[in-house]
């Protein structure tokens, strides 16, 4: 199901149209009633008078478990919105949103890769530890997650979109749909049972490439201002301006989620918690990449009446913190849960993540002090070399080791890439865009930035000796968060691909199951 073909099937005739919420009782009745009938009825009346009774009895319960929702776009630069300061792409309803509720500005996903990223959300486990590193991956399958904890609460969840997590028992959400433009099955979703709290991830394909949706006209190439990351030329600013159309789509599509969340009555008693994912395929949008472009993450939270609205965050904060939170907003504390898989270097089978909770309601600024990443090259589509890559930072510097520097790290979904590739041809005789090109696959062994002053990361300070010592603390840290995930660099790298569920069915070691996903990465 290619994703061009999905253009025209969106539910959105205007930016605030929807398809109507289908009904929930058939309005069709006879006309008159015949005593049996009548019978019947008077009996299911005071059924459902008994129900009713029943259910106020357990309306405190209810009210301390609200239901949350997660909306993830795919491959969102954090820059690239209205909130977060880009003034020429236009998401008026996620700018909205973020006024009406916390932004996050300190949130990672310790994976710029989809795959991996996702199941971190879930699972509240880093991917090394769970075994979901590479790209199209998997966890173990003992694994839990988010889904699997929610329901023995009695949650009911789902999942609208995009999956990319395997294998389906350590993920046990109701499918109610791989197209998330379809609201009206989120809708049928969340008004099934008033009773029943619920967990729902619409997790968006957009603006994942290839950017073919959205409403081009609003952004002219030749008017476009492109940041510093990207070479100026003709290609460039086609698809800068595609890309754009695609995260306005995007914000139609969390537009229509919300108007939901409205009809349905479901604002109130609902934790919303929105998410960029990670950085887009541009040449240095920070997709497959741990600069700050590839795995910081725009984050906001709303839940009336527990979360102040317009307000902001620095705590630093990553999305294995998510699972513990809505444990933690269920009333339930998640250093109890077992998440089904061992941890190397703690002992025990508890989270990775801790919850946030506090942050969210006012009650604490910091959270964590260092957030991680890691990105696999082996298993991406077209990669050539082993490039492994971790990284710490905390809030004011980073350091990224790159495990293989001798080795050309080289992926299809970038350096084989029509942007690329014409930026190879205008670097010939411009000696300063042929280094940046290099950049894009050439990477010392150790890269040390500060961010406050160079939030960019374009100046190296490894081997500066003013930043030694900063270095190496960060490095201490990095060795502690490696041998804790069972971790070994290099040799984990080139174990990437036992790690694809493709692989693992070939040899007969995991269930087959085809995803519905419509794009990669
Ligand atoms: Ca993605």
């Amino acid at each position: 199901m290619g994703k061009s073909g999905e253009k025209c099937r969106g539910v959105f005739p205007s930016s605030s149209g929807m398809t109507p919420i289908p009904s929930l009782f058939p309005s069709r009745r006879p006309k008159t009633l015949p005593f049996g009938r009548l019978c019947l009825l008077v009996v299911a009346l005071v059924w459902s008078a008994v129900v009713t009774v029943a259910r106020a009895a357990e309306r405190p319960a209810r009210e301390a478990r609200p239901n949350f929702l997660i909306v993830i776009a795919d491959d969102l630069n954090w820059r690239d919105l209205g909130v977060t300061g880009n003034r020429e792409v236009q998401t008026p309803r996620i700018d909205a949103f973020a006024r009406e509720g916390l932004h996050l500005r300190g949130m990672f996903t310790p994976s710029p890769t989809c795959s991996p990223a996702r199941h971190a959300l879930y699972t509240g486990l880093f991917p090394v530890r769970s075994g979901a590193y590479p790209n199209h991956t998997m966890v173990d399958p003992t694994t839990r997650s988010v889904f699997t904890h929610l329901n023995a609460l009695g949650y009911r969840t789902a999942l609208l979109g995009k999956q990319h997590v395997h294998p389906p028992q350590s993920f046990p959400f109701e499918n109610i749909g791989d197209d998330a433009d379809d609201a009206a099955a989120l809708a049928r979703f969340v008004a099934r049972d008033p009773a029943q709290p619920w967990l729902a991830v619409v997790a968006s394909t957009d603006p994942h490439t290839p950017w073919t949706r959205g409403p081009k006209d609003l952004y002219d190439p030749a008017k476009l201002t492109l940041p510093p990351w990207l070479h100026d030329n003709r290609e460039t600013r086609a698809a800068l301006a595609a890309y754009y159309a695609e995260i306005t789509q995007f914000d139609r599509q969390v537009g229509a989620v919300l108007d939901v969340l409205e009809r349905t009555g479901q604002t109130g008693n609902t934790l919303v918690l929105l998410l960029t994912e990670q950085g887009s395929q541009m040449p240095g949008g920070g997709k497959w990449t741990l600069f700050d472009n590839g795995i910081r993450v725009s984050a906001f939270a709303r839940w009336p009446g527990k979360i102040a609205p317009g307000t902001a965050s620095d705590a630093l904060m990553q999305y294995v913190d998510v699972p513990p939170t809505f444990l933690a907003a269920a009333g339930v504390d998640p250093r109890a849960i077992d998440t089904g898989c061992a941890d190397p270097g703690g002992g025990g089978n508890g989270f990775d993540g801790r919850s946030f909770l506090d942050v969210l309601l006012g009650r604490a600024t910091r959270h964590r002090d260092h957030v991680f990443a890691q990105d696999t090259a082996v298993g991406v589509t077209g990669n050539r070399n082993p490039f492994p890559k971790r990284a710490v930072r905390d809030d004011r510097y980073k350091l990224i080791r790159n495990l293989a520097p001798e080795n050309e790290w080289w992926i299809l979904g970038i350096h084989g890439g029509e942007i690329f590739k014409s930026w190879v041809r205008d670097a010939v005789g411009n000696p300063a865009l042929a280094e940046r090109v290099r950049g894009l696959s050439h990477r010392p062994a150790v890269e040390l930035y500060d961010l406050r002053e160079d939030p960019l990361e374009t100046r190296n300070l490894a081997g500066d000796p003013a930043y030694a010592a900063i270095g190496r603390r960060l490095g201490s840290e990095l060795d502690a968060w490696m041998k804790q995930q069972g971790d070994r660099g290099l040799a984990t790298e080139l174990a990437a691909l036992a790690r694809q569920p493709k692989n693992a069915e070939s040899s007969g070691a995991a269930p087959g199951k085809k995803k519905a996903a419509k794009k990669g990465g």
